[in-house]
């Protein structure tokens, strides 16, 4: 099974990743794990830190002659900001000059503080900090190219950031193919609507301007998913609650919905379920409001998921807090900050649920070397008479 671990403070010399379980012979290309990172750098509302860091992986073992080899794959992105903080993150002895005790409401300051003992918050940011998905986008991305030799493809996009929405309407054709990504990559807020792009930026600049900060929705795509995959006979082995323990684990991240979700709380069953089709190839359904999971197995059709990122706790215009060491009414500590970075947890959304489907493969079609789990694969699609390359979308 793949298990991976993170480690790294945001300002410390660097984040390293160890991966284990991915399958033997599977061809790694260093270009495309470094062109995720630079996609989750991107996005209009990202603070200072993003121009001080380009973020690359370093890999050290795990590969050889650019193909896996069944050893765990470890790798290292270097903080380029570390050497402005060699003194206020030492790891030989030393001692803050600054330390901070005024905790951020919405942060994991004050809980953390508590938990550990700590007299220095700097000592809860600095693992708690978002910094922390470059590792994960780095594992995902090695996830999404053992993906993408099975046929599976994982889009995202943003459909609100503040209060604008992207119009879903206007978008139903394009959401079908596989231009998602490039489409909204090519857009400042990752968003596939023109219109609600322009209302965006604009919303991100007048929050900027009033010293505040915004949060958002952002939709996932699972394409090509065979069917089966999970299993309703353990609550650990449902395939929608390992996606959604993933993605709420971002930082930041408050929900998680599949399908219609909250959206269909309204409807009777006789319009909230997806009615089965046969057309002599394969089962298939006129709507997706399960969005492609049914009893925690994929059902064969797109897997459609939303999940809501609240607005960044660190604000320029401070909320009311309490000094952890006096008790002292104060207003909560200040960090350089974004001021919305619902693009950039659009691509983390992606690389974090790519080590959970790689897993639901890797758990039905066994195998431990690629060809054996392709092998496996088209005996399953030939069982089920379903066609493995030409799946259906019904987004
Ligand atoms: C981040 C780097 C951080 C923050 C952000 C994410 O850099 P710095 O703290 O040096 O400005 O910009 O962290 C948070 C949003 C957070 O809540 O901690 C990154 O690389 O994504």
């Amino acid at each position: 099974m793949i298990k991976y671990m993170t480690a790294g403070e945001s300002h410390g010399p660097g984040l390293t990743g160890i991966l284990e379980g991915m399958p033997a012979n599977l061809s790694i290309n260093i270009d495309k794990i470094n062109h995720e990172l630079y996609r989750r750098q991107q996005g209009f509302g990202r603070g200072g830190r993003m121009k001080i860091e380009t973020d690359k992986v370093e890999i050290l073992s795990g590969i050889r002659f650019v193909k896996t080899i069944a050893s765990p794959i470890s790798f290292v992105i270097h903080n380029k900001d570390w050497e402005n903080w060699q003194t206020e993150m030492a790891i030989e002895s030393g001692k803050s000059n600054n330390p901070i005790t005024r905790p951020r409401p919405g942060h994991a300051d004050l809980s953390g503080v508590l938990k550990y003992n700590f007299d220095d918050i700097r000592n809860v940011l600095e693992r708690s900090s978002a910094r922390e998905t470059a590792t994960r986008v780095a594992i995902g991305s090695f996830c999404k190219q053992f993906l993408n030799e099975v046929n599976i493809q994982i889009f995202s996009h943003v459909v609100q950031i503040g209060n604008i929405k992207a119009d879903l309407n206007k978008m139903k054709a394009l959401l079908l193919t596989d231009e998602i990504n490039t489409k909204a990559d090519s857009s400042q807020v990752r968003t596939l609507d023109p219109e609600a792009e322009q209302q965006m930026i604009e919303h991100i600049s007048d929050t900027k301007k009033q010293g505040d900060t915004l949060g958002g929705v952002i939709e996932i795509i699972i394409r090509n998913m065979p069917p089966g995959l999970g299993s309703y006979i353990h609550w650990d082995k449902k395939l929608d609650s390992q996606l959604s323990a993933a993605l709420i684990s971002i930082q930041a991240v408050k929900g998680v919905e599949f399908g219609q979700g909250f959206r269909g709380a309204h409807l009777p069953g006789s319009k909230f379920h997806d009615e089965i089709y046969y057309d002599n190839k394969r089962y298939y359904r006129t709507s997706n409001k399960a969005g492609g999971i049914e009893g925690g197995m994929s059902t064969g059709e797109d897997i459609v998921i939303r999940i809501m990122k609240k607005p960044i706790p660190t604000l320029m215009k401070p909320l009311h807090s309490v000094d952890y060491k006096t008790k002292e009414e104060f207003f909560a500590h200040k960090e350089r900050s974004d001021i919305t970075a619902v693009p950039a947890c659009s691509v983390i959304s992606e690389a974090v649920i790519a080590p959970v489907l790689a897993n639901a493969i890797i758990e039905k079609f066994g195998g431990d070397s690629l060809d054996d789990i392709k092998d496996s694969i088209i005996n399953y699609f030939n069982r089920i008479g379903y066609d493995y390359i030409n799946q259906k979308s019904t987004v």
